[in-house]
């Protein structure tokens, strides 16, 4: 806060809110966490909260915002009180920001990501979470593809990941889980629908589970009863970048230079169908920094966690994607997912 000439810093982003004061709520409207350069940061919460809040928090006084009183007016009146000359933020929804520009003009707001910055370098407790996180998928993941059989719908292979991760204590999945079949499988986002999985379609599957509010990230593919040489061909090269590209892994890489190096291997006809970036960071969010892509400017470092994830595309045909969550680590890089294969 020094550093950017901060007296006051904002945040209302709820992992930036646990990852501070080691408290996660469901996303709220309103619910804010008001940190002074000097003296102790106050927790605002509705009474839907307050208790949990008060009972879990740590370094931080909790006040509650009483039943119909508005939360825009309270914040605002919070931050007068404090008198900030320079406000930073993490995010802020339009109609907060709006309100509050408008009812203190004199205060300066400045966007800082703070917060998500401290939050690329992993200590050993999240990365133990994470690593959680991690076993969780790999066992949701061995009961998709065990599961997987011609005549079987997209759901309920997802349905038994998910099952599966929820006996082994997991809060949830860390997105929606994606089994995409056949011509879906060229979709590299996409949800679980309930179309009939095919002899010989390419099926990819998606997932991660949650654990302390950490995430893990997980793809496999594979095909469902019979082969083609095509298929096994595609699924092949993705394998081979994905091994590759995890020996590269190590700290002070740039990160755009992995990306290229993954797209550098897939010369000629299917360059074109890797549509996406190489990866990404993974921590209380699925998807946070650092960014493993063409346009990147960071550069990787020990306690990154992040994903290598190669992928094929073709439209109307069907794609291929294989994805690990990897720890960077001073000698270089460990895998947490994929622990479980036989
Ligand atoms: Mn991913």
């Amino acid at each position: 806060m020094k550093k950017e000439g901060l007296d006051l810093y904002l945040v209302t982003d709820v992992k930036n809110i646990y990852y501070l004061t080691n408290w996660l709520e469901t996303p709220s409207a309103s619910l804010s966490l008001t940190i002074p350069l000097k003296d102790e940061p106050t927790l605002l919460a509705t009474p839907l909260s307050f208790q949990a809040a008060k009972s879990q928090t740590q370094y931080v006084s909790v006040e509650c915002l009483p039943l119909g009183e508005n939360f825009h007016n309270r914040l605002v009146t919070q931050l007068i009180n404090r008198h900030p000359k320079r406000l930073g933020y993490d995010s802020l929804p339009l109609k907060t920001y709006l309100q509050l520009t408008r009812s203190i003009p004199a205060m300066e707001t400045v966007a800082a990501e703070l917060i998500v910055k401290q939050r690329r370098t992993k200590d050993k407790e999240e990365i133990a979470y994470i690593r959680k996180a991690c076993e969780h998928a790999d066992e949701a993941m061995d009961a998709a593809l065990e599961a997987i059989r011609p005549g079987i719908r997209e759901y309920e292979v997802a349905a038994q990941a998910e099952y599966t991760m929820r006996m082994l204590g997991s809060e949830g999945p860390a997105f929606e889980t994606l089994v995409a079949s056949g011509p879906r499988s060229s979709y590299p986002h996409g949800v679980s629908t309930d179309r009939k999985i095919n002899d010989g379609d390419l099926v990819t599957v998606d997932l991660g589970s949650i654990w302390k509010g950490y995430c893990s990230d997980i793809t496999r593919t594979i095909v469902a009863g019979t082969s083609s040489p095509k298929d096994q061909r595609l699924i092949k090269i993705v394998q081979s970048i994905h091994d590759r590209i995890l020996e590269m892994f190590q700290p002070g890489f740039l990160a755009s230079k992995i990306d290229a190096e993954a797209r550098r291997m897939l010369s000629g006809e299917y360059r074109q169908y890797f549509i996406h970036g190489l990866g990404h960071g993974v921590g209380l969010e699925i998807h946070e920094a650092p960014s493993l892509s063409q346009s990147s400017v960071d550069v990787l470092a020990v306690g990154n966690v992040v994903t290598d994830e190669p992928g094929i595309y073709l439209a109307d045909y069907g794609g291929v994607r294989i994805e690990d969550t990897v720890l960077i680590t001073e000698n270089g890089s460990e895998k947490l997912t994929g622990h479980t294969e036989r």
